[in-house]
């Protein structure tokens, strides 16, 4: 080889590229040593081919993990590895901010080289949910999927085939859920779903009062506004796209900033002028308390009211509907003899009165105002109501269609759009709520519209039948991330209830453990995408592939491939096309629509499209404001629909009222089960993982430790110090872990960020801190929505 070798570099005919390959290799110096001649010439032309490699800078992006952000990440790469990560220098403008990653886009080389990486192909062997493994080849795995798939289809059809909200690798072009569910299309469907465990309820509350989700502005407005209400909403820790860099700037201009949560947040800590606590699940009583002194002083906007609005007062309702339902006569008690005063409120939320009205008061008069709601309000038992409660403040005060004002609620107004590859049909066309899919295992044939089912025929009033094969393909929310860990244990270690679960992940997590066949996934750095940020978004990055598949993992494109070639429907699923393929031709779709986004070349050469906010500024409903007659809300009224005939007519007024209003809550600070489990328990998007992805990243743990929050007055009731292990309890399960003593929590609350490994001890007793080991499967009313930030629990010294 070594003749072979000079003769070639000799007669210059190696290329280039060979060279580096070569002189890199462990065996080449040694080779190459002994004559100084040559030698000297190898030394100088190796000092070339290492500066060359080490100049080697892949622009990429953590586009498929789900966080808020999606960041500009430059590999450094070297001989094939991935040697350092750095991120956006250029210069922030106001219009064009930078992407500039944080400490878990800079910890990724812990994620891709993590020595616990899944290697192989595995088979369970023991129990479902010991996490007893056998390595098998790729071929055995997709010769078992393929046979019990079709096993599993023949007896129960396609509706018993499922593939689980995950989204370690979604919001992408070639997502593996979607995948997964292109190829169950072709092969006789299977049972879909909608919602997210993001957003269920306020996706599908604000549409009640807007007609669409489609609110908010261009983040841009926010310098226009006198005054930014954060409420419940956390940009400094979740992102949110660059939310938290334009509410600074809007700091800056001397805007003031509140924050509304009942820790005080990063987000309060940062950029806050004034933090309010609130007792969680109880911001919609502030806010009826809040409507109430604008209300009664006079505060509100009449002509905005009189001119856009349906149901603020008697003389604004639709047909039909008895006299004393409008938001008015609620507010003021009418009918209830309960006026929502700030003082009937503070006993509620722990909010004082006088901050209530003074809120109130500033938000009505100093406009425009941005309020801008954070989903973890919405994330609890009646998360909607908190919803509508802030599309209807911001309607009363005429902050919406302003610049500087925010059309509150989902929030999802967006500057770039990508083409993910199609899904294609679903020939049996049922949905579930996502949240409802341990439900659908253990009584589908009992589920109907009334669970939020959506597709059902005519003649069809639940589903067809239980479900019976899962593929949770890279997500934790078969157990650890959705809720009730224990009882979801039991209802997966069944084996007569599912008959095949396929786990594909990076790690052997708590879900992994539940799998029947575990795959191994490649990471994002070892393949092709495109991601854009959270709303309210206006960049879309290239997730370049920087390194080769690691081990045997393959991306979950390439085995469904193969899975796909088994089913024999291979070419209708790829069409022909390799994964960066698909790439390029969504790259294509998103050009005929959108002229600016770049080639493909220029994509990857600059790594990030960015929408600049000069001149592309957006407002919702605008138009409606300034042009009602041309532009009508897309309402069943045409208006904003502050009393909705549509919510009315669900007849299900207590739990689903046609106007916002508080309703006290299960597990919330009024229910008797207090005198049991007397604090309430929240989670929080923490800023040291992306849910549970990173809980084994040791340098984020030391970043930030998994702790509880508890306020020092709760700790000292319980004669607990700060740092002890504590056990915390409800009915539902036990976690043990380090507490947090510290007043950045209201009294009567405590908080574990969500998103921990669920490491159940031989007695069931979680040792490591999943919140979810203690949250309900109870769904909230209209959305079937998770409530994931409503419990109740009691914390003693372990
Ligand atoms: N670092 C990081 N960023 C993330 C994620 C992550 O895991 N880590 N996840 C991403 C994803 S998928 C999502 S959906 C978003 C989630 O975004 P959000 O749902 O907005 O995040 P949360 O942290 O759940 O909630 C926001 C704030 O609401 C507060 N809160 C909880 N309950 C109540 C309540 O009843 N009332 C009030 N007023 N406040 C309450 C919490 O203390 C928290 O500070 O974040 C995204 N960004
Ligand atoms: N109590 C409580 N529970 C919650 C929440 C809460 O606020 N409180 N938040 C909810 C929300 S908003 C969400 S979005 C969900 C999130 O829950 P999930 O969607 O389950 O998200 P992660 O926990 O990040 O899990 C993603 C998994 O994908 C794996 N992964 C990463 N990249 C890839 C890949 O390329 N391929 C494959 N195959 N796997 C990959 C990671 O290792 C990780 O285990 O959690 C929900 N659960
Ligand atoms: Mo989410």
């Amino acid at each position: 080889m070594s003749n072979g070798f000079f003769n070639e570099l000799n007669e210059k005919k190696i290329s280039r590229r060979k060279f580096i390959k070569w002189s890199g290799a462990v065996s080449a110096p040694v080779v190459l040593g002994g004559i100084a001649t040559t030698g000297n010439m190898v030394k100088k032309a190796g000092a070339e081919s290492a500066a060359k490699n080490a100049d080697e800078l892949v622009l990429t992006t953590c586009s498929t993990v789900n966080c808020g952000g999606r960041c500009l990440i430059k590999a450094h790469i070297n001989n094939g590895v991935v040697t350092r990560l750095t991120t956006d220098t250029k210069a922030d403008t106001f219009e064009l901010p930078q992407l500039r990653a944080c400490i878990r886009g800079r910890g990724y080389r812990q994620f891709v080289y993590n020595p616990d990486r899944l290697k192989y192909p595995m088979k369970r062997v023991g129990k479902r949910g010991e996490g007893k493994f056998e390595r098998i080849s790729w071929e055995e795995a997709i010769d078992y999927i393929a046979k019990e798939l079709t096993r599993i289809t023949e007896k129960y059809g396609p509706a018993s085939r499922y593939s689980n909200y995950a989204s370690g690798h979604s919001g992408s072009i070639i997502g593996a859920g979607n995948m997964i569910q292109r190829l169950f299309g072709l092969t006789g469907g299977y049972l879909g779903f909608h919602n997210s465990y993001s957003s269920a309820q306020t996706t599908n509350a604000t549409p009640f009062t807007y007609g669409t989700t489609q609110t908010g502005s261009t983040l841009d407005n926010l310098s226009h506004s006198k005054m930014i209400i954060l409420w419940g909403h956390n940009p400094v820790e979740t992102r949110f796209g660059v939310t938290d860099f334009y509410v600074r700037k809007a700091k800056e201009n001397g805007v003031k900033i509140v924050v509304i949560d009942p820790r005080q947040s990063d987000t309060a800590v940062a950029l806050a002028d004034e933090w309010i606590p609130i007792a969680p699940t109880t911001d919609a009583a502030m806010m009826d308390a809040m409507t109430h002194v604008i209300i009664t002083e006079n505060l509100y906007d009449k002509s905005f009211v009189d001119q856009y609005c349906v149901g603020f007062d008697e003389n604004h309702m639709p047909d039909g509907v008895p006299e004393g339902e409008s938001l008015k006569s609620y507010i003021l008690g009418e009918k209830d003899g309960v006026p929502k005063t700030p003082e009937w409120a503070e006993k509620i939320t722990r909010v004082p009165a006088s901050t209530i009205r003074r809120l109130a008061r500033e938000y009505a008069t100093n406009k425009p105002s941005a309020l801008m709601q954070g989903w973890g309000p919405q994330r609890q038992a009646y998360g909607e109501q908190f919803v509508r409660g802030g599309t209807v403040l911001a309607a009363i005060t005429g902050n919406v269609g302003v610049k500087g004002g925010w059309a509150s609620g989902a929030g999802y107004i967006s500057l770039v759009k990508t083409t993910a590859v199609p899904k294609g049909d679903n020939p049996v066309g049922l949905t579930i709520p996502c949240f409802l899919w341990t439900d659908a295992i253990v009584r589908g044939t009992e589920m109907g519209a009334k669970d939020g089912v959506k597709g059902l025929a005519e003649e069809q009033d639940a589903l067809p039948v239980n479900m019976k094969a899962m593929f949770n393909l890279a997500g934790n929310t078969l157990i650890n991330q959705h809720s009730d860990c224990n009882k979801t244990a039991e209802i997966l270690s069944d084996e007569s209830l599912l008959e095949l679960i396929v786990v594909s992940e990076i790690f052997m997590t708590p879900s992994a453990k539940f799998a029947d066949i575990l795959l191994p996934s490649n990471t994002f750095m070892e393949r092709w995408d495109v991601g854009t940020t959270w709303a309210p978004s206006q960049q879309a990055i290239l997730s370049q592939k920087c390194i080769e598949n690691m081990y045997e993992s393959k991306s979950d494109y390439e085995w469904m491939t193969m899975l796909a070639k088994k089913l024999g429907v291979e070419q209708k699923f790829t069409e022909g096309r390799k994964e960066l393929d698909w790439i390029k031709w969504s790259i294509e779709e998103s050009r005929k629509t959108d002229p600016n986004f770049p080639t493909f070349e220029e994509f990857k050469k600059e790594g990030i499209y960015q929408v600049s906010l000069e001149g592309n500024s957006v407002v919702a409903f605008e138009q409606q404001i300034k042009d009602p007659k041309n532009n009508k809300f897309e309402t069943p009224s045409g208006k904003i629909e502050i009393f909705s005939k549509a919510l009315w007519d669900m007849n299900d007024h207590e739990e689903i009222p046609a106007i916002p209003k508080y309703i006290s809550s299960w597990e919330g600070p009024e229910d008797p089960l207090t005198e049991k489990y007397p604090l309430q328990l929240i989670g929080w998007h923490y800023k040291r993982r992306c849910h549970s992805t990173f809980d084994n990243n040791k340098w984020l743990e030391e970043a930030g430790p998994q702790v509880m929050w508890m306020n020092e007055r709760d700790a000292a009731a319980r004669n607990i110090k700060d740092g002890d292990r504590v056990k915390i309890f409800n009915d539902r399960g036990e976690v043990h872990m380090p507490v947090k003593m510290t007043n950045r929590v209201i009294p009567g609350t405590i908080a574990i960020p969500q998103g921990a490994w669920w490491s159940p001890d031989k007695n069931g007793v979680d040792q490591r801190g999943n919140v979810n080991t203690l949250t309900s499967q109870r769904p909230s009313p209209l959305a079937k929505g998770n409530p994931q930030h409503t419990n109740l629990v009691e914390v003693a010294r372990v």
